[in-house]
């Protein structure tokens, strides 16, 4: 037997980090799933033999490109752009593409590795993926953000594929860009397959693709209240983020009967305290998508609201539930601790690792039911899932057969986290529940394939 087949867990965190210098995103979302993943297979003798934590924590291949554009004064900028195909164990690698100015590739590698456990998750068949670019979309032209999402697919398109890799949005690539790439990989192939998803409902897209991942982590919120007698009428809710996922999160609270008291951009949040209703939701998803403007100008259309600006956070808002819906480390531990005092009592991640590990530790010790993005948030790319099938049928489904879908693959997973994650005292851990079930799933196809 080879000597490193049974190293304890912070020999393995050690190895993680000298191999990955430089990736404190990676390193922490490795760390999150490697604490759980250590007791469940402390009697499985295979999963160490064959060293299948660490081959799933070493991404399959990383391939990281030049994406050179012109902007509208005729400069030549250069940005890099990568793809991280993690693990395609059990299918096509899937997931997002990501522009924003704080993409490095250890934040890639942790979405791709995160996106795996997700995937796995939905009972889809869908590998793990994730890519991006540091290219700022704000304040660029809807012509320089076409030129961006063109060059970046000049090289894309060699590595991706119906059956090999299918992107999908994330931060800063919603359905303007997925249109913007798709006419560019058509453009090259001459080929029109789902090779990408959230497309537009004329070329291939799926209905309610737009809104699952908000709905998605409500309806498991949703979830967690009703294993305690519970549901959302009448409780507050805090969102950070004012995107995609915050505005459908926001959007199905109300239809739910909760009511929302913020949203945030990166630089402050606003406080209703009359609630954020429909009508304002649809004025902020209009703000985003069509003006591109900024959360701050909702306090000069709906009175009696706050702007805390300096890139506060909303986490100090007394609340019922909260759902994090921006980006990365947003909630750290002081910040969980006072959600936890306040009478917090669940919260669901619309993002992904939007909790530090500190953060992850204080509502583990409270109690609370806590969602981890990669069960909490995998109703997007479930519904991805759905568009994949849709385009290999080249059919399109009702919206209330995805509708059902979706809830269904919600309360899947939930179960599931319900399974691996329940302790002795009855309480549910839902982040080992998920990691485990998650990792199972994967472990078991690699054992099935050997030494690959
Ligand atoms: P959007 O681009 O639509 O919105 C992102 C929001 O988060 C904006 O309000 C943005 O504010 C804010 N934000 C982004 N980066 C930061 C930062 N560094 N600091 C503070 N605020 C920030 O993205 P989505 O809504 O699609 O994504 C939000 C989260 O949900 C991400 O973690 C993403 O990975 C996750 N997710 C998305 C899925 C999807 O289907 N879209 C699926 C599953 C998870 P600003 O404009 O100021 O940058
Ligand atoms: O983080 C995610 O799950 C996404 N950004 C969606 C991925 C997808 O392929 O739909």
């Amino acid at each position: 037997m080879a000597v490193s087949d049974h190293v304890d867990l912070p020999t393995f965190i050690d190895g993680v980090k000298k191999r990955n210098p430089g990736q404190p995103e990676f390193v922490q979302a490795v760390q999150e799933v490697a604490e759980d993943i250590y007791d469940f297979i402390a009697d499985k003798e295979e999963y160490h033999k064959y060293q299948i934590l660490r081959r799933i924590a070493e991404p399959d291949r990383v391939i990281s490109f030049r994406v050179c554009w012109e902007d509208d004064s005729g400069n030549i900028r250069v940005q890099r752009g990568w793809r991280v195909q993690n693990n395609n164990s059990i299918g096509p690698y899937k997931g997002g593409i990501r522009f924003h100015p704080s993409v490095t590739e250890s934040v890639l590698k942790f979405l791709a590795f995160e996106q795996t456990f997700k995937n796995a998750l939905t009972g889809l068949p869908m590998g793990g993926g994730k890519g991006g670019s540091n290219f700022n979309p704000k304040g660029k032209s809807p012509n320089e953000v076409m030129r961006f999402c063109q060059s970046f697919m000049n090289e894309l398109y060699r590595h991706i594929g119906a059956d090999v890799d299918v992107p999908a949005g994330d931060i800063g690539v919603g359905g303007r860009e997925i249109g913007f790439m798709f006419g560019q990989y058509k453009r090259l192939t001459n080929e029109f397959t789902g090779v990408l998803t959230g497309k537009g409902l004329e070329y291939g897209g799926s209905l309610i693709r737009t809104e699952a991942t908000g709905y998605g982590a409500v309806y498991f919120l949703l979830e967690m209240l009703k294993n305690k007698g519970q549901d959302l009428v009448g409780k507050t809710a805090v969102i950070s983020g004012s995107g995609n996922v915050a505005t459908h999160a926001a959007e199905k609270i109300n239809q739910l009967g909760g009511k929302v008291l913020t949203l945030s951009d990166s630089e402050g949040f606003i406080y209703d305290p009359e609630g954020i209703s429909q009508d304002k939701v649809n004025w902020v998803k209009d703000l985003k998508n069509k003006k591109r403007g900024r959360i701050s100008e909702y306090v000069k259309e709906f009175k009696g609201s706050e702007f805390h600006g300096g890139g506060a956070r909303p986490w100090g808002v007394t609340c019922d539930v909260a759902v994090p819906c921006a980006t990365q480390n947003e909630l750290n531990g002081d910040e969980a601790r006072l959600l936890v005092k306040n009478g917090c009592m669940a919260v669901s991640e619309g993002a992904n690792m939007p909790t530090t590990l500190e953060g992850v530790h204080v509502f583990k010790d409270a109690k609370i039911l806590y969602a981890p993005g990669k069960a909490a948030n995998a109703g997007g790319v479930a519904v991805s899932g759905l568009e994949m099938s849709q385009n290999s049928a080249r059919i399109s489904w009702k919206e209330e057969e995805l509708q059902r879908l979706l809830v269904d693959i919600m309360q899947g997973i939930h179960s599931r986290c319900v399974e691996y994650g329940t302790q002795s005292d009855g309480h549910i851990d839902y982040v080992k529940g998920a990691n485990i079930a998650g990792f199972k799933k994967v472990a078991d196809a690699m054992l099935a394939y050997g030494v690959v």
